[in-house]
């Protein structure tokens, strides 16, 4: 065979490799992004973002940008050495066309680097490219530009050379496949809220999120820039900025153990929740890991022996437990891995048993010296901690009595729970509902056959500002977790929450679509989030959309949800005669009968339910501690700016 026909038979076969890859891709996208929905489609640019980011660690890219531009495609340009151009002799094309084609090839190209983000799915760019209609790399490299596009992963032309430059890049533009994605429409903020996570996480780097379909009053588009001098000491007071601090710095360590790179920066505040977010790979670890533990450990064991030196300890009657000491903490763990090992529901817990060392030596030496270095500090922390285990024994207290009752009180279910008939609790729903009245229209309205009813009195208990045992004495508390069926951890960790009992896969939140009827939502969705996460993980837990409008024209009747759909129906009805459709706007669900109620907000073949995600753990952490907490300007700003998606008449 001649050389000629063997290279051609291996461009022929690599080929044939690169588009059965791609297919596998498209054929479970799910497999390589998560889902297709809201979160898949963000990946994407999280995906394309992450190599600029690897570039960037590997010191060779100091500014990233992201554009949604207008036809909702996105742009993603760094300021890195550019993807390598060259023939790529095992594929017998350019290692461009490599990269964007064949899946993981990205890191394998720069040996000597670093390669620690990736993405938590870590498929590379190749995986954007294969679920994207319509993608274009260009490459700025020794002093030339390259092009190349592809539509669902296939290669236009070759790379090819259109022009000179005196810089150095790379930027990918694509538009995402909306024959595979379900949601179309990037949110800015989903975009900004990680660009700002990941400034925090790799400091020294210029990261910025420009709009190119929204422009401010001004004229110029919205547009955000992120940089973090020093990384998470930023990020514990960009968390923290609602709550009130205790001490007057940020205990901060940096540095490398057991070859192991760990970055860690913790406050206290005056709050009870502790709210620690681990990284690894700049990948937020909800399920913890490895690295948690190390850091947990360190904490208890070095705070402790601090507090027993010090004496403070000899009043205190009870056993301190690991939990006091991180009551009202804020903490951020971020370590670099080489290779990462996830497991876990959603593979977001470490593995890697090497790193509990390296974070316990870590957090050990920076604790240690800043106990020493700061006394007055100490002393304050210590008393916290003392405070927080006289809280606890009270509490637990109140959990046994809890406890106790449940098991006594036959079947456990509250007396103002509507159950269903249903028992597979993948069938069953229940309804949280405002007030007794909208209870009983929802009673009257909802199939029994599956739909469970829980009325709540008036405003719920703020668990943002509440001790743990003044949530678990809260009567309507109580009723929520009986007629979950979840209970209540043991006293190792108080936490901890047993769901294998839970009797409703859908938790529905229905209240008022106004003000009152927000602010109820927002205490249940704190109270979730705080004290029943694992239920709002796994996507358990929604919101009822009762419609805004009823529209009446003679037998006609129509509902709507917002003003815009109003609008349209109004003229719809009207059919170009002047005859005025009556418009009945619903401010409670109390003016709704049972029917319409049924009609529009509970039968599940014309409602719209809203599935409650955590997009950012951090992010979630901050917003409620804001929404929550006593300071008014932050919370008004927030409202303000986010009325819109709630159809909250401000
Ligand atoms: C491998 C090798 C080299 C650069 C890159 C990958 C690279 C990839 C991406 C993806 C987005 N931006 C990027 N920037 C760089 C360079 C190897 C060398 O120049 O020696």
């Amino acid at each position: 065979m001649s050389e000629e026909n063997k290279n051609n038979e291996e461009y022929g076969a690599s080929n044939i490799q690169v588009l059965e890859g791609l297919e596998a891709v498209r054929k479970r996208p799910a497999m390589y992004i998560g889902d297709v929905g809201q979160k898949g489609l963000h990946h994407l640019v999280y995906e394309v973002v992450d190599n600029s980011i690897d570039e960037a660690l590997a010191g060779h890219c100091s500014d990233i940008d992201v554009f949604i531009n207008e036809d909702n495609s996105i742009t993603v340009k760094d300021n890195g050495r550019g993807i390598p151009t060259a023939m790529h002799e095992k594929e017998k094309k350019s290692a461009l066309e490599v990269v964007m084609t064949v899946l993981h090839a990205g890191g394998k190209f720069d040996k000597g680097s670093y390669k620690v983000s990736g993405g938590l799915h870590g498929v590379g760019v190749s995986c954007v490219n294969a679920l994207s209609t319509d993608l274009r790399v260009e490459v700025h490299r020794g002093g030339k530009v390259f092009e190349q596009e592809y539509k669902i992963g296939v290669p236009q032309y070759d790379v090819r050379e259109i022009g000179t430059t005196d810089r150095t890049g790379t930027e990918v533009t694509f538009k995402p496949d909306l024959s595979i994605f379900v949601e179309s429409i990037y949110h800015y903020d989903i975009l900004a809220a990680r660009l700002r996570e990941l400034s925090f996480l790799n400091k020294g780097i210029n990261l910025s999120i420009t709009d190119l379909r929204r422009k401010n009053e001004d004229g110029t588009h919205v547009s955000e820039k992120f940089f973090s001098e020093v990384g998470l000491q930023e990020f514990v007071t960009f968390l923290d900025s609602t709550r009130d601090p205790i001490l007057d710095t940020v205990i901060y360590f940096d540095g490398e153990k057991n070859g192991v790179p760990v970055e860690v920066a913790m406050v206290y505040n005056s709050s009870y929740s502790e709210n620690v977010h681990s990284y690894v790979n700049n990948i937020n670890t909800h399920e913890g890991g490895t690295h948690l533990a190390g850091y947990r450990r360190a904490l208890t064991r070095t705070l402790k022996k601090y507090a027993d030196e010090s004496g403070l300890l000899k009043k205190v009657k009870f056993e301190v437990s690991g939990d006091d000491f991180r009551e009202g903490l804020t903490a951020v763990i971020s370590v670099k891995v080489m290779e990462p090992q996830f497991e876990g529901q959603t593979k977001t817990k470490l593995g890697n048993k090497e790193v509990t060392g390296a974070v316990d030596k870590a957090v050990g030496e920076m604790l240690t010296n800043y106990l020493e270095e700061n006394p007055k500090q100490a002393q304050v922390i210590v008393q916290k901690v003392i405070l927080a285990a006289t809280a606890r024994n009270a509490a637990r207290k109140a959990r046994e009595l809890v406890q106790r009752k449940n098991v006594l009180s036959g079947s456990g279910l509250p007396g103002k729970l509507s159950d269903c008939s249903e028992r597979d609790p993948t069938k069953c729903e229940i309804y949280l509902v405002e007030g007794d009245s909208a209870g009983g229209t929802a009673k009257q309205g909802r199939d029994r056959h599956f739909q469970a009813i829980m009325p709540l009195r008036g405003k719920i208990l703020n668990v943002e500002k509440a001790m743990q045992h003044k949530v678990f004495e809260n009567e309507e508390i109580k009723n929520i977790y009986k007629a979950l069926g979840v209970s209540l951890g043991t006293e190792e960790d108080e936490r901890a929450l047993n769901t294998e009992k839970l009797r409703y896969h859908k938790i529905v939140i229905m209240t008022d679509a106004d003000i009152d009827g927000s602010h109820i939502a927002t205490l249940l969705l704190t109270f979730f989030f705080r004290y029943l996460k694992p239920l709002v993980e796994h996507g358990y837990v929604y919101i009822a959309t009762p419609p805004l409008y009823l529209l009446k024209r003679g037998k006609d009747h129509r509902y709507c949800w917002d003003e815009n759909n109003r609008d349209k129906i109004i003229e719809e009805m009207k059919g170009g005669k002047d005859v005025n459709v009556i418009i009945q706007r619903y401010k409670g669900l109390g003016e709704m009968n049972a029917s319409q109620l049924w009609d529009t907000t509970m039968n599940p073949e014309f409602r719209t339910l809203k599935k409650v995600s955590i997009d950012s753990a951090a992010e979630a952490d901050r917003v409620f501690s804001m929404l929550m907490g006593d300071d008014v300007p932050p919370r008004r700003a927030f409202i303000e700016a986010n009325a819109k998606y709630a159809n909250i008449d401000a």
